[in-house]
């Protein structure tokens, strides 16, 4: 018999197990943020749509850095994976001027010790994505840090290896995507290392969740873009003059359903397999 598995943390919308001294058990629910709160009413089948897509990218970037993805579950939001030691920072890769990116540059001119052009407008392309390391807050917001300030958490050649790691995933995966209709504006990853001192890349990667998306047939520069997966829940969110406070309000079933139909279609677009066809075999992603 296994043992039974240990509850060692929580996300807002994901659970950790340990399932022994080695492997962990990540669980995506069903649940959504919206403006930085936990809604009541659920997505169905969220939590299988960022597995799945977690994994598919596991599976087809491993020619760039290692992962800890050991296996999914049958259940298709379970994925077990290595016991790492995280690193202390986000590891955050920008190619278009958004979030607290656009913030810093129009505060300062700079993002992350990234002197930027003059004239960028909100939502415009980056010269060439950058690196912009992040702290993990544990309340509140992540902070954005420069290279000095990441060497005060950890070793430069580490440091180095998740720079140059980080930015060749997303050179990656943000051209797989443009060539099917979604530009990933900018994501963050987790990165670990393993017994030997390897840097293996965690968490889940390259989602909704850890990314931006957006829809490439309406991106406009010059202003906020829509998002591709929750933009009917915080438009129904505007619309109702919620003040963005806990508790957020309840979805309706028509925008219930509208946005799960927006999670199945970035993930059948990106990895070219029908979401039902994943539900009957999750490791469908891996082949
Ligand atoms: C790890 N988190 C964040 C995610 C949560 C918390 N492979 C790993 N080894 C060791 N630690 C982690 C991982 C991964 N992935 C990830 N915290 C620790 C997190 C989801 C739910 F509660």
């Amino acid at each position: 018999m296994p043992e039974a598995a240990v509850h060692v943390g929580s996300g807002k919308v994901r659970e950790l197990f340990a399932l022994d001294d080695e492997r962990l058990l990540l669980v995506a629910s069903d649940r959504i943020s919206t403006f930085d709160v936990v809604l009541s009413t659920e997505i169905p089948d969220k939590g299988r749509v960022l597995t799945g897509l977690s994994a598919f990218w596991f599976a087809r970037t491993k020619h760039l850095v290692r992962n800890h993805l050991v296996g999914l579950r049958d259940d298709g939001r379970s994925t077990e994976c290595r016991r790492l030691g995280m690193l202390p920072i986000e590891c955050v890769v920008r190619g278009y001027l958004s979030g607290s990116g656009w913030k810093d540059y129009r505060a300062t001119g700079a993002v992350c010790g990234h002197a930027l052009p003059s004239g960028l407008v909100e939502s415009a392309p980056l010269p060439e994505p950058i690196f912009t390391p992040a702290t993990k807050a544990t309340t509140g917001h992540d902070e954005n840090i420069d290279r000095e300030r990441a060497l005060e958490l950890m070793e430069p050649d580490l440091y180095d290896a998740a720079e140059r790691a980080s930015l060749a995933l997303y050179r990656f995966a943000s051209d797989h995507a443009r060539e099917r209709g979604i530009i990933i504006a900018d994501t963050k990853f987790e990165f670990g290392v393993d017994p030997e001192g390897q840097l293996i890349l965690g968490d889940e990667a390259l989602t909704p969740d850890s990314s931006r998306f957006w829809p490439a047939d309406a991106y406009e520069p010059g202003g906020p873009q829509p998002s591709f997966d929750k933009q009917f829940a915080r438009d129904y969110c505007e619309r109702i003059g919620w003040d963005k406070t806990y508790p957020g309000p309840e979805l309706p079933d028509d925008v219930v359903t509208g946005t799960r139909a927006r999670y199945v279609e970035a993930f059948e677009r990106l990895t070219g397999i029908v979401f039902d066809d994943y539900v009957a075999d999750p490791e469908a992603v891996l082949r």
